[in-house]
Protein backbone atom coordinates (compact mmCIF):
# COMPACT_ATOMS: atom_id res chain seq x y z
CA UNK A 1 0.00 0.00 0.00
CA UNK A 2 1.11 3.68 -0.41
CA UNK A 3 1.83 6.01 2.43
CA UNK A 4 -0.88 8.36 0.81
CA UNK A 5 -3.53 5.09 0.88
CA UNK A 6 -2.34 4.38 4.61
CA UNK A 7 -2.60 7.60 6.00
CA UNK A 8 -6.59 8.01 4.48
CA UNK A 9 -7.16 4.77 5.85
CA UNK A 10 -5.95 5.75 9.44
CA UNK A 11 -7.75 8.83 8.85
CA UNK A 12 -10.75 6.89 8.28
CA UNK A 13 -10.28 4.46 11.11
CA UNK A 14 -10.22 8.00 13.43
CA UNK A 15 -13.50 8.77 11.84
CA UNK A 16 -14.59 5.41 12.94
CA UNK A 17 -13.76 6.32 16.42
CA UNK A 18 -15.67 9.60 16.03
CA UNK A 19 -18.85 8.30 15.33
CA UNK A 20 -20.98 6.65 13.14
CA UNK A 21 -20.23 8.63 9.89
CA UNK A 22 -16.74 6.67 10.28
CA UNK A 23 -18.26 3.33 9.67
CA UNK A 24 -19.77 4.57 6.23
CA UNK A 25 -16.42 5.56 5.12
CA UNK A 26 -14.80 2.53 6.64
CA UNK A 27 -17.43 0.72 4.36
CA UNK A 28 -16.67 2.52 1.44
CA UNK A 29 -13.03 1.91 1.65
CA UNK A 30 -13.69 -1.78 1.87
CA UNK A 31 -15.96 -2.07 -0.90
CA UNK A 32 -13.33 -0.33 -2.90
CA UNK A 33 -10.87 -2.78 -1.94
CA UNK A 34 -12.71 -5.28 -2.68
CA UNK A 35 -12.86 -6.20 1.25
CA UNK A 36 -16.31 -6.87 1.69
CA UNK A 37 -16.63 -10.31 3.89
CA UNK A 38 -19.15 -12.78 2.53
CA UNK A 39 -21.46 -12.43 5.49
CA UNK A 40 -21.20 -8.09 5.42
CA UNK A 41 -24.99 -7.79 5.24
CA UNK A 42 -25.05 -9.52 8.03
CA UNK A 43 -26.83 -8.37 11.74
CA UNK A 44 -23.70 -6.79 12.47
CA UNK A 45 -23.46 -4.64 9.18
CA UNK A 46 -20.75 -1.59 8.50
CA UNK A 47 -19.15 -2.04 12.61
CA UNK A 48 -17.94 -6.03 11.04
CA UNK A 49 -16.84 -5.39 7.53
CA UNK A 50 -14.70 -2.39 9.18
CA UNK A 51 -13.28 -4.85 11.21
CA UNK A 52 -12.37 -7.47 8.60
CA UNK A 53 -11.18 -4.54 6.30
CA UNK A 54 -9.24 -2.82 8.43
CA UNK A 55 -7.52 -6.06 9.70
CA UNK A 56 -6.83 -7.23 5.78
CA UNK A 57 -5.49 -3.87 4.97
CA UNK A 58 -3.19 -3.02 7.78
CA UNK A 59 -2.75 -6.02 9.45
CA UNK A 60 -3.15 -8.91 6.32
CA UNK A 61 0.62 -9.75 7.04
CA UNK A 62 1.14 -9.85 10.22
CA UNK A 63 1.82 -13.33 11.90
CA UNK A 64 0.03 -14.70 14.69
CA UNK A 65 2.06 -14.30 18.24
CA UNK A 66 4.34 -17.15 18.66
CA UNK A 67 5.40 -18.91 21.87
CA UNK A 68 8.32 -20.66 23.73
CA UNK A 69 8.02 -24.45 24.05
CA UNK A 70 8.25 -23.39 28.21
CA UNK A 71 4.89 -21.77 27.28
CA UNK A 72 2.89 -25.11 25.91
CA UNK A 73 0.21 -25.68 27.54
CA UNK A 74 0.46 -28.64 30.01
CA UNK A 75 -3.36 -29.82 30.25
CA UNK A 76 -4.52 -28.76 26.91
CA UNK A 77 -8.40 -28.61 26.98
CA UNK A 78 -9.71 -30.69 23.54
CA UNK A 79 -13.27 -28.63 23.10
CA UNK A 80 -15.79 -31.54 23.08
CA UNK A 81 -17.59 -32.70 19.49
CA UNK A 82 -20.48 -34.25 18.47
CA UNK A 83 -20.00 -38.32 17.96
CA UNK A 84 -17.77 -38.93 15.51
CA UNK A 85 -19.86 -41.56 13.93
CA UNK A 86 -19.24 -44.82 12.28
CA UNK A 87 -17.25 -43.99 9.30
CA UNK A 88 -14.59 -42.23 11.73
CA UNK A 89 -14.31 -45.08 13.96
CA UNK A 90 -14.08 -47.46 10.99
CA UNK A 91 -11.53 -45.40 9.86
CA UNK A 92 -9.60 -44.48 13.43
CA UNK A 93 -9.70 -48.31 14.11
CA UNK A 94 -7.91 -48.92 10.89
CA UNK A 95 -5.16 -46.07 11.62
CA UNK A 96 -6.46 -43.83 10.04
CA UNK A 97 -4.34 -45.34 6.50
CA UNK A 98 -7.85 -44.68 4.07
CA UNK A 99 -8.10 -41.03 5.26
CA UNK A 100 -7.93 -38.70 2.56
CA UNK A 101 -8.16 -35.23 1.75
CA UNK A 102 -9.35 -34.54 -1.70
CA UNK A 103 -8.67 -30.75 -3.32
CA UNK A 104 -11.44 -29.98 -6.29
CA UNK A 105 -12.61 -26.91 -7.15
CA UNK A 106 -10.41 -23.86 -9.33
CA UNK A 107 -7.37 -26.47 -9.37
CA UNK A 108 -5.08 -27.14 -13.11
CA UNK A 109 -4.82 -30.79 -10.90
CA UNK A 110 -7.66 -31.83 -8.36
CA UNK A 111 -6.34 -34.19 -6.27
CA UNK A 112 -7.13 -36.62 -3.48
CA UNK A 113 -3.89 -36.92 -1.15
CA UNK A 114 -3.87 -39.37 1.57
CA UNK A 115 -2.81 -39.07 5.07
CA UNK A 116 0.43 -40.57 4.33
CA UNK A 117 1.31 -38.69 1.26
CA UNK A 118 0.38 -35.24 3.47
CA UNK A 119 3.31 -36.46 5.56
CA UNK A 120 5.91 -36.77 3.17
CA UNK A 121 5.11 -33.22 2.48
CA UNK A 122 7.83 -30.16 3.75
CA UNK A 123 6.12 -30.11 7.08
CA UNK A 124 6.06 -26.66 9.14
CA UNK A 125 5.69 -26.01 12.74
CA UNK A 126 4.55 -23.52 15.09
CA UNK A 127 3.85 -22.83 18.80
CA UNK A 128 0.51 -20.89 18.95
CA UNK A 129 -2.52 -19.92 21.27
CA UNK A 130 -5.94 -21.37 20.17
CA UNK A 131 -9.13 -19.78 21.70
CA UNK A 132 -12.32 -20.68 22.18
CA UNK A 133 -15.10 -17.51 21.67
CA UNK A 134 -16.30 -18.87 24.55
CA UNK A 135 -13.08 -17.70 26.59
CA UNK A 136 -10.45 -20.35 27.18
CA UNK A 137 -7.28 -21.13 25.27
CA UNK A 138 -4.83 -23.35 25.05
CA UNK A 139 -0.91 -22.58 23.80
CA UNK A 140 0.43 -26.04 21.37
CA UNK A 141 3.08 -26.59 19.48
CA UNK A 142 1.03 -27.33 15.40
CA UNK A 143 2.58 -29.49 12.68
CA UNK A 144 1.27 -29.75 9.14
CA UNK A 145 1.65 -29.09 5.50
CA UNK A 146 1.98 -25.54 4.62
CA UNK A 147 -2.08 -24.79 2.78
CA UNK A 148 0.22 -22.88 0.44
CA UNK A 149 2.18 -25.65 -0.46
CA UNK A 150 -1.19 -27.53 -1.48
CA UNK A 151 -2.58 -24.83 -3.26
CA UNK A 152 0.32 -25.16 -5.38
CA UNK A 153 0.65 -28.52 -5.87
CA UNK A 154 -3.28 -28.71 -6.84
CA UNK A 155 -2.23 -25.80 -9.66
CA UNK A 156 -4.71 -23.61 -7.68
CA UNK A 157 -6.01 -20.63 -10.50
CA UNK A 158 -5.45 -17.17 -10.06
CA UNK A 159 -9.50 -16.05 -9.74
CA UNK A 160 -9.76 -18.58 -6.84
CA UNK A 161 -10.33 -16.00 -3.90
CA UNK A 162 -11.48 -18.60 -0.89
CA UNK A 163 -10.45 -22.27 0.62
CA UNK A 164 -13.70 -24.07 1.83
CA UNK A 165 -12.89 -26.98 4.26
CA UNK A 166 -14.93 -29.55 5.17
CA UNK A 167 -14.83 -32.42 8.12
CA UNK A 168 -15.99 -35.64 7.92
CA UNK A 169 -18.50 -34.11 10.78
CA UNK A 170 -20.67 -32.47 8.02
CA UNK A 171 -21.68 -29.73 10.16
CA UNK A 172 -18.58 -28.43 10.25
CA UNK A 173 -17.02 -26.53 7.58
CA UNK A 174 -15.61 -22.73 6.79
CA UNK A 175 -13.62 -20.57 4.37
CA UNK A 176 -10.46 -18.34 4.30
CA UNK A 177 -9.65 -15.55 1.75
CA UNK A 178 -6.39 -15.77 0.43
CA UNK A 179 -4.71 -13.39 2.94
CA UNK A 180 -4.93 -16.87 5.29
CA UNK A 181 -5.19 -19.33 2.35
CA UNK A 182 -1.48 -18.25 2.02
CA UNK A 183 -0.13 -17.06 5.07
CA UNK A 184 2.79 -19.30 6.02
CA UNK A 185 1.04 -20.10 9.58
CA UNK A 186 -1.68 -21.59 7.94
CA UNK A 187 -1.28 -25.14 8.26
CA UNK A 188 -3.19 -28.45 7.41
CA UNK A 189 -1.98 -30.05 10.57
CA UNK A 190 -1.51 -33.38 11.26
CA UNK A 191 0.87 -33.29 14.27
CA UNK A 192 0.75 -31.57 17.80
CA UNK A 193 3.43 -31.08 20.48
CA UNK A 194 5.25 -33.81 18.35
CA UNK A 195 3.16 -36.35 18.18
CA UNK A 196 0.57 -37.08 15.56
CA UNK A 197 -2.89 -35.08 16.16
CA UNK A 198 -4.66 -36.88 18.53
CA UNK A 199 -8.66 -37.53 17.78
CA UNK A 200 -9.84 -34.84 20.40
CA UNK A 201 -7.65 -32.26 19.11
CA UNK A 202 -8.79 -33.06 15.31
CA UNK A 203 -6.67 -36.00 14.49
CA UNK A 204 -5.69 -36.96 11.84
CA UNK A 205 -5.95 -33.84 10.35
CA UNK A 206 -7.21 -30.64 11.09
CA UNK A 207 -6.97 -26.69 9.35
CA UNK A 208 -5.32 -24.84 11.96
CA UNK A 209 -5.75 -21.26 11.18
CA UNK A 210 -4.12 -19.14 14.30
CA UNK A 211 -5.05 -16.02 13.22
CA UNK A 212 -8.50 -16.71 13.71
CA UNK A 213 -10.62 -17.69 16.76
CA UNK A 214 -10.51 -21.87 17.23
CA UNK A 215 -13.70 -21.99 15.44
CA UNK A 216 -11.75 -21.55 11.93
CA UNK A 217 -9.28 -24.61 13.11
CA UNK A 218 -11.95 -27.49 11.80
CA UNK A 219 -10.89 -30.67 12.70
CA UNK A 220 -11.43 -33.78 10.33
CA UNK A 221 -11.00 -32.00 7.74
CA UNK A 222 -11.53 -34.53 4.30
CA UNK A 223 -11.75 -31.68 1.59
CA UNK A 224 -11.06 -28.26 0.38
CA UNK A 225 -13.06 -26.92 -2.33
CA UNK A 226 -11.27 -23.67 -3.90
CA UNK A 227 -13.91 -21.47 -5.27
CA UNK A 228 -14.15 -17.28 -6.64
CA UNK A 229 -17.66 -17.75 -4.64
CA UNK A 230 -18.50 -18.44 -1.74
CA UNK A 231 -22.73 -18.27 -2.04
CA UNK A 232 -23.33 -21.93 -2.97
CA UNK A 233 -21.89 -23.49 0.14
CA UNK A 234 -24.77 -23.22 2.55
CA UNK A 235 -26.72 -20.41 3.35
CA UNK A 236 -23.93 -18.52 1.49
CA UNK A 237 -22.32 -17.09 4.49
CA UNK A 238 -18.94 -19.23 4.08
CA UNK A 239 -19.11 -21.13 6.94
CA UNK A 240 -21.66 -23.66 9.22
CA UNK A 241 -20.56 -20.69 12.00
CA UNK A 242 -21.22 -17.44 10.07
CA UNK A 243 -24.65 -19.64 8.40
CA UNK A 244 -25.85 -19.72 12.68
CA UNK A 245 -24.87 -15.63 13.09
CA UNK A 246 -21.33 -16.14 14.25
CA UNK A 247 -18.77 -13.66 12.15
CA UNK A 248 -17.14 -15.37 8.96
CA UNK A 249 -13.83 -13.68 10.01
CA UNK A 250 -12.84 -14.15 13.73
CA UNK A 251 -9.53 -11.99 13.48
CA UNK A 252 -7.44 -12.31 16.70
N1 LIG B 1 -15.01 -30.75 13.26
C1 LIG B 1 -15.05 -29.87 14.28
N2 LIG B 1 -14.14 -28.88 14.31
C2 LIG B 1 -14.15 -27.99 15.34
C3 LIG B 1 -15.15 -28.05 16.34
C4 LIG B 1 -16.10 -29.12 16.28
O1 LIG B 1 -16.98 -29.28 17.14
N3 LIG B 1 -16.01 -30.00 15.23
N4 LIG B 1 -15.18 -27.08 17.34
C5 LIG B 1 -14.52 -25.80 17.00
C6 LIG B 1 -14.43 -24.87 18.11
S1 LIG B 1 -15.84 -24.02 18.53
C7 LIG B 1 -13.24 -24.59 18.72
S2 LIG B 1 -13.10 -23.35 19.87
C8 LIG B 1 -12.05 -25.40 18.44
C9 LIG B 1 -11.58 -26.07 19.71
O2 LIG B 1 -10.33 -26.67 19.54
P1 LIG B 1 -9.75 -27.66 20.61
O3 LIG B 1 -10.69 -28.82 20.76
O4 LIG B 1 -8.40 -28.07 20.12
O5 LIG B 1 -9.67 -26.94 21.91
O6 LIG B 1 -12.26 -26.39 17.44
C10 LIG B 1 -13.15 -26.02 16.41
N5 LIG B 1 -13.18 -27.03 15.37
MO1 LIG C 1 -15.22 -22.51 20.09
Amino acid sequence: MSEISRRKLIASGLAVAAGTSGLAVGARLARHYGLIPPDGVGIFGAGETLTYAAQRLLGSHAPAREFSRSQISQNPFANEVDPLGDEFRRLEAANFVDWKLAVDGMAARPTTFSLAELRTFPARSHITMIGCEEGWTYIAEWTGVALSYILDRVGARPQMRYVVYRSIQPDWWESIDMADALHPQTLVAHGMNGAKLPVPFGGPLRLRVPRQLGYKSVKYINRLTLTDNLKPFGKGTGGANSDGGYAWYAGI
